[in-house]
């Protein structure tokens, strides 16, 4: 189904609103075995026969390591005023604790200042999936000891950059860590624990709590949060059978993520939900750590869910149903941009006053992207996909929720995960045979957009 940008005038954004690019390190950084850096699980996960399409992995990815001067200079041409990157935790700590690889945390240093030199403010994320393969061969996200290697790693971080990095995000989308890493293994590090997952979701809370902790211990001058990937789920029908499954995955997806950082309590029952699992886990203060305040909340948003009541063979409490008749991705997601609006303003709803200011970190879409016999990438489809959410977020604003700025997912086409360069969701196309850079028609529609606010950039860039 088609998808068009809006005809309405687009909507007037605050002069001083953050608009940026994200971007995470293994999906662009290539370099995965240089100048001292470790294994992480997605290296050991991608050379193993059958875990990506085709094979493919992320040793060379968009080369950023080399390149990103290059792109830097791109990325200034957008006009963005910030830019929100991962660290690749062991190039920083090539075991995941000490000692330091000189090298890594050279790199990242330099990229900062890379970016404060063309006006544009850095995020930071602390662990966008990359787990040291160190960690992972002593339990990874099963083991305690994880989360607190997560503090030690975000306090050398903080030392180093916290006088320069804008906001910090301890950790992308523990959601999709959690079940597609380690219930299903579609992701690194490919564990099959299907619901015996409640040590996982617990040390990625804690770690989260630990981070934030070590980071204002350590004097960063950012604001220090984390990232979710949110969604509405929606009952297929209004039975109390469907109402109750979209409660369940509701649960799990959402608020488990947010009432025990926002709120100070799990809203789950893990030994009813996580079957099979370690209870042992929670120690006395865990809650009041995970509980630890934030400055902002990053929201990932791409598409909305929708579930009916299992069937009896269905432990999960809820089976997903696709959502019909509306535009799809490349990904074949459905596109729902009220869905966004309807997140925020439901989020509000539910925390009211210990809801901190929102950035969306990440949204965006993958096409099939095309480069036409002129030269051009037009991907109106990708135009549209922002436009239109970008409205529904200004209508989240008008209603009150208090929404800082937006980072487009993603500067340049990547390695997406299990699906290698084969999803493109960048506002550039990579060829990752030559490395050639080519910004889609999105990218100067993206930069007209973010030129903006152009008002707002120099006040969110330290000196
Ligand atoms: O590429 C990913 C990113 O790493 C996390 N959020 C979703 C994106 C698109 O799938």
């Amino acid at each position: 189904m088609e998808l068009l940008p809006s005809t309405e005038p687009f909507p007037a954004f605050p002069a001083d609103f953050t608009w940026g690019t994200a971007t995470a390190a293994y999906q662009i950084e290539g370099a995965w075995d240089e100048d001292g850096k470790g294994p992480s699980t997605w290296d050991t996960f991608t050379h193993q026969p059958g875990r990506v399409t085709g094979g493919q992995t992320g040793d060379v990815a968009c080369d950023f390591y080399h390149r990103w001067e290059s792109d830097l200079d791109l990325m200034a041409h957008l006009g963005v005023n910030a830019h929100r990157f991962s660290v690749a935790w062991s190039r920083v700590l090539p075991t995941g604790l000490g000692p330091v690889n000189p090298a890594g945390i050279d790199f990242y240093d330099r990229l900062v200042d890379g970016l404060l030199a063309r006006g544009i403010a850095p995020y930071v994320t602390l662990h966008h999936w990359d787990l040291p393969q160190a960690l992972e061969d002593e339990g990874g996200w099963t083991n305690r000891a994880t989360a607190e290697a997560f503090a030690e790693y975000a306090a050398l971080m903080g030392e180093r950059l916290g006088d320069r990095v804008i906001g910090w995000i301890t950790l992308n989308e523990p959601f999709v860590l959690t079940s597609f890493g380690h219930s299903f293994g579609v992701h690194a590090p490919g564990r099959t624990m299907f619901l015996g997952v409640w040590a996982v979701v617990h040390h990625l809370l804690l770690a989260h709590g630990l981070a934030v902790r070590a980071l204002r211990d350590a004097g960063v001058r950012g604001t220090v949060g984390i990232t979710q990937n949110l969604s509405p789920v929606w009952p297929l029908t209004d039975s109390a059978a469907d109402r109750a499954a979209a409660e369940k995955l509701d649960s799990i997806y959402n608020r488990q993520w947010l009432d025990p950082i926002l709120l100070g309590r799990q809203p789950v029952d893990p030994e009813a939900t996580y079957p099979g699992s370690d209870f042992s886990v929670v120690r006395p203060g865990d809650a009041e750590i995970i509980a630890t305040p934030i400055d902002i909340l990053g929201v990932n948003f791409y598409n909305p869910q929708q579930v009916k009541a299992p069937g009896a063979d269905n432990p999960m409490g809820f089976e997903l149903v696709p959502i019909e008749g509306v535009p799809r991705t490349g990904f074949d997601w459905p596109v729902v941009p009220q869905a966004l609006t309807d997140l925020l303003v439901g989020l509000k709803e539910r925390y009211g006053d210990v809801l901190p200011p929102i950035y969306i970190t990440e949204n965006g879409t993958s096409i099939p992207d095309t480069i036409d016999a002129d030269g051009r990438i037009r991907d109106i489809f990708r135009i549209a996909y922002v436009d239109r959410h970008l409205r529904g977020l200004h209508d989240a604003m008008q209603a009150g929720v208090d929404v800082r700025g937006y980072f487009c997912w993603t500067f340049t086409d990547n390695f997406e995960w299990a699906e290698g360069f084969d999803q493109r969701f960048g506002l550039v196309y990579v060829d990752p045979d030559t490395q050639v850079r080519t910004p889609k028609d999105s990218f100067e529609w993206f930069r007209q957009i973010a030129t903006g606010s152009a008002a707002g950039r120099q006040a969110e860039v330290m000196p």
